[in-house]
């Protein structure tokens, strides 16, 4: 095994075994330009690479970290159960006490079932909605990611209600026309379609995350409501990056909307590897070894990531939340009052401890508007940023996770980073 050298050589050698030198295509900064820092070291908001710069990260494992890098009761947690064993492919009593966490804050959840990933969560899910209404077709939102299972990889055919087209390589044409997708926000055409054909389901992120951060007007999910209400479709709120971020009770509390399915991820295992779907008690029945519905998983319900989970879970109490919020706000106003300063039209959209440094100005509603957005300057102000020991998510079309570890002291760094930077592009 060759010592670890610098960056630029481990860049190299990765390449050479891995495509792009990455795990997930976004982690090799082909939107914003430069060389991915390889991390090899984290805590609280900082991370280390192998050169030993140092980073107030704001990727935060893509939202996962929400208690910060290495929370002491969290590694506590995972030395604990990695000294019980890593995985039993049997049940074990943490799954018991993350499904029952899970559905005592979530309303609309009674029976939780684990998964690996928030794709393979959403995956099944699909599933599950095609399985409980006998329908195929299914309707997502333009510019949200739901993972990549092929059904997902679609995008909008020509009119209204075409059929989808495959978004990717590989996925065959005939999947990707079951996905109908319409612009984010758009009511009457979510209506429109559900009423032109029938759907399995409607899928859609509660507050979009992936084209950048897009709160959505409350009568929207609402709207989504009654038209599933109305059309027979099941709502499947895909919470992977929400679930207990935007609230305990996810953004479904917050807006007070109750889907059919709702998918988690990311928090709910702390940052080991964690997807699960849940719902109802005779919705989920129909899911084996229970009923039709055939899903499964070596690692689901990984006992390393149920305890990271249920440690991180417990550190989200009301005054977590407020703090989150508090420090969010505080970002988002110092982050316009920098770029007012530069002469730099910029639009920050924030939810809690999840915000979006728009380079546009105008107000982002959905993708169309998410594109008028200019990527060229993003791309010199991460890299700006970057040299001033901030590490911003590498794309205009995601978000900055803050983590109960991005104290005051984080906050004045990101925002001394963030004039200096926008008066440098200015
Ligand atoms: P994973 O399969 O990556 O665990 O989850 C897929 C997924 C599902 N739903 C939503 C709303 C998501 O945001 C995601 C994954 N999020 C991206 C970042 N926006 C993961 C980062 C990556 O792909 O490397």
């Amino acid at each position: 095994m060759t010592l670890v050298r610098t960056n630029r050589e481990l860049l190299e050698r990765a390449r050479r075994v891995m495509p792009g030198g990455v795990s997930s295509p976004v982690r090799a900064y082909g939107a914003v330009g430069g060389e991915p820092p390889f991390i090899v070291a984290a805590a609280g908001c900082h991370v280390t690479d192998t050169d030993g710069r140092e980073f107030v990260d704001l990727v935060s494992s893509w939202g996962a970290l929400i208690a910060g890098h290495a929370h002491p009761a969290v590694v506590a947690a995972i030395e604990a159960q990695a000294r019980r064993g890593t995985s039993y492919g049997a049940p074990s009593p943490l799954e018991v006490e993350l499904a029952e966490e899970i559905a005592a804050s979530v309303a609309s959840v009674e029976m939780v079932r684990f998964v690996s990933s928030g794709t393979e969560a959403v995956m099944s899910a699909l599933r599950l909605a095609r399985a409980a209404t006998g329908r195929d077709a299914i309707l997502k939102f333009a510019g949200s990611y739901h993972g990549h299972a092929d059904a997902l990889l679609s995008r909008a055919g020509s009119g209204l209600a075409t059929l989808g087209l495959p978004d990717s390589a590989g996925v065959p044409t005939a999947v990707a026309r079951d996905t109908i997708t319409v612009a984010y926000g758009d009511l009457d055409a979510a209506a429109d379609v559900a009423s032109a054909k029938p759907l399995a389901a409607i899928i859609v992120e509660p507050i979009a995350g992936n084209m950048g951060c897009v709160v959505p007007d409350r009568a929207f999910l609402a709207g989504l409501r009654a038209v599933a209400d109305r059309t027979g479709a099941l709502l499947l709120l895909d919470e992977v990056i929400t679930g207990f971020r935007a609230a305990r009770s996810g953004a479904q509390g917050l807006f007070g909307v109750r889907p059919d399915i709702s998918c988690f991820g990311k928090i709910i295992g702390g940052g080991l590897p964690v997807g699960a779907y849940a719902g109802s008690r005779e919705l989920m029945s129909l899911v084996a070894p229970l009923g039709p519905v055939y899903q499964a998983g070596t690692l689901s319900g990984n006992p390393l990531a149920m305890a990271a989970g249920l440690a991180t879970l417990e550190l989200l109490d009301a005054a977590a939340y407020a703090m989150l919020e508090a420090r969010g706000a505080r970002l988002e106003g110092e982050l316009a009052g920098a770029a007012s300063a530069a002469g730099i039209a910029i639009r920050v959209q924030r939810a809690g401890s999840m915000l979006t440094v728009f380079f546009t100005d105008r107000a982002v509603r959905n993708e169309s508007d998410a594109q008028t957005a200019d990527r060229g300057r993003f791309a010199k102000f991460h890299a700006a940023m970057l040299r001033r020991g901030v590490m911003l998510p590498p794309s205009q079309f995601e978000c900055w996770f803050l983590s109960l570890a991005h104290d005051d002291g984080a906050i004045g760094t990101i925002v001394d980073a963030a004039r200096a930077s926008l008066k440098e592009i200015g």
